[in-house]
């Protein structure tokens, strides 16, 4: 497989370099927490490394040095190997890639038993995160290292665990929409197929803009650096050497909340009730009004603000050009691009949010719901597919390097207390 000749070559280089770094200037100080950022969800304290991407505040997501608006016409499989290798693929490479999720593709017929079986009123991110969780049989990495797995061979296992995974994803969360929203039998992936066509085909949608449309979903939401809620739990629960299906599947659940990767689901449905309520698309006076009364009721605006980005989200750009060309004329598309208009200056005057911008969760579900997938409650497991691919580069990456358990030290109230009283 020319993706673990490639990490084989790399890794070395890199933990040569990372082994430099902390022997040189291992106690160089890159940060400091003050008492209302260990209060405050440690916001902006610099204390992890991620080498699969940056996300800064000006700029917004940048993969491996290049910013996410310049690979919006890559397929999804090009971005793993970058955030992988920190290159983008040749076209044998990407072959190779693809053949090898082809071939790892098949899911286990247990998942589906498991699936049908499950309340069809449970959330489709509860499903996908069970699926993920019982395939954690499959583990090859707890396998090689119950049987007694040396340190310096961690890679091959932690790889084979994230192609498996990864290669069956797109089918797992395509049949789970089938299987809750009764949608008929499950579709078979294509071996002729490219992964994100695949899993547009296997949702059984397949017209030429809606695979587009999963592509770009796809490529725009594959990683976010190491901070945010779902990886930080993912590589928490990774350097525990908890195999890949424990990871991804306790990084999911953080994905599933509304601050977070539940912020898609939720901002359609808002834009839905404006869609409704005005029966259309409302004049900027009644939209301006409808903000302020959310806010008023102590209620968030879903798709605005970030707690790192400081301006428009770049993956929000890409999704408004990509529905500039596809649907400019749809109301639910029109709302978004009013809101645009109105909402950050809303929350600049309200004067409480950091950031009054939009985030990817803005647009991404109007333009879902416009090519024919209209149940919002499984946005968010688009959304997975895609981090998936973050959070599995992540895991194979700091594994290869070695990385130690994660232990974090916490403080009482009563220390902090003592520890002012002394300052
Ligand atoms: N609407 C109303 N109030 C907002 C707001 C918004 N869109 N964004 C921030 N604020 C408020 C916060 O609730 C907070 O209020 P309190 O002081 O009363 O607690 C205040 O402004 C300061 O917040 P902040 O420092 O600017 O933002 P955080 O880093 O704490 O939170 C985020 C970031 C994304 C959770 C927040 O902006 C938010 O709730 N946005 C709406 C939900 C959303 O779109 N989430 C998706 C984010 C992308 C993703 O992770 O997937």
């Amino acid at each position: 497989m020319l993706l673990l000749k490639k990490l084989k070559e790399k890794i070395p280089l890199w933990k040569e370099e990372i082994k430099d770094i902390n022997l040189n200037y291992g106690d160089k100080v890159i940060s400091e927490c003050t008492v209302s950022q260990a209060y405050g969800g440690m916001r902006g304290v610099k204390s992890l490394v991620c080498d699969t991407s940056v996300v800064e505040p000006d700029k917004g997501l940048i993969v491996r040095e290049i910013p996410i608006i310049d690979l919006v016409d890559k397929l999804p499989e090009e971005i793993f190997h970058l955030l992988c290798i920190g290159e983008l693929p040749n076209e044998e490479e990407l072959k190779d890639l693809q053949k090898e999720l082809s071939n790892r593709s098949k899911v286990p017929s247990y998942v589906w038993n498991i699936l049908e079986l499950m309340p069809r009123d449970l959330h489709p991110m509860a499903m996908l995160n069970t699926a993920i969780l019982v395939m954690q049989k499959e583990s090859i990495f707890t396998k090689r290292y119950n049987e007694g797995l040396s340190k310096k061979d961690y890679l091959e296992p932690t790889l084979e665990d994230s192609l498996n995974l990864l290669a069956k994803l797109p089918s797992i969360a395509a049949g789970i929409y089938r299987i809750k929203f009764n949608r008929g039998g499950i579709i078979n992936y294509d071996p002729n197929l490219d992964w994100g066509a695949n899993y547009a085909k296997m949702l059984g949608i397949g017209s030429e803009n809606f695979i587009k449309l999963i592509r770009l979903y796809l490529v725009l939401h594959c990683d976010h650096e190491s901070g945010n809620v779902s990886q930080n739990v993912c590589n928490t629960v990774s350097s525990a050497l908890s195999d890949a299906y424990y990871a991804v599947s306790a990084g999911l659940n953080g994905l599933a909340g509304p601050l977070h990767g539940l912020a898609n689901q939720e901002c359609l449905r808002f834009i839905i009730n404006i869609k409704d309520k005005f029966e259309g698309v409302p004049d900027d006076e009644d939209l301006r009004k409808f903000c302020w009364d959310i806010l008023n009721s102590g209620r968030v605006v879903p798709g605005y603000g970030h707690a790192v980005l400081r301006v428009t989200d770049p993956r929000f750009t890409a999704f408004m050009n990509f529905g500039k060309e596809s649907c400019p004329d749809d109301d639910i598309f029109k709302v978004v691009e009013k809101l645009y208009g109105i909402v950050p200056n809303i929350l600049k005057e309200m004067g409480k949010a950091k950031n009054p911008w939009p985030n990817v969760d803005a647009a991404s579900g109007a333009l879902l719901y416009h090519f024919g997938l209209k149940e919002f409650e499984y946005y968010t497991v688009l959304f997975a597919v895609s981090r998936s691919m973050g959070m599995l580069s992540q895991i194979i990456l700091n594994r290869s390097f070695g990385a130690p358990i994660i232990r974090p030290k916490s403080v009482s109230t009563k220390w902090i207390k003592e520890f002012v009283s002394k300052v």
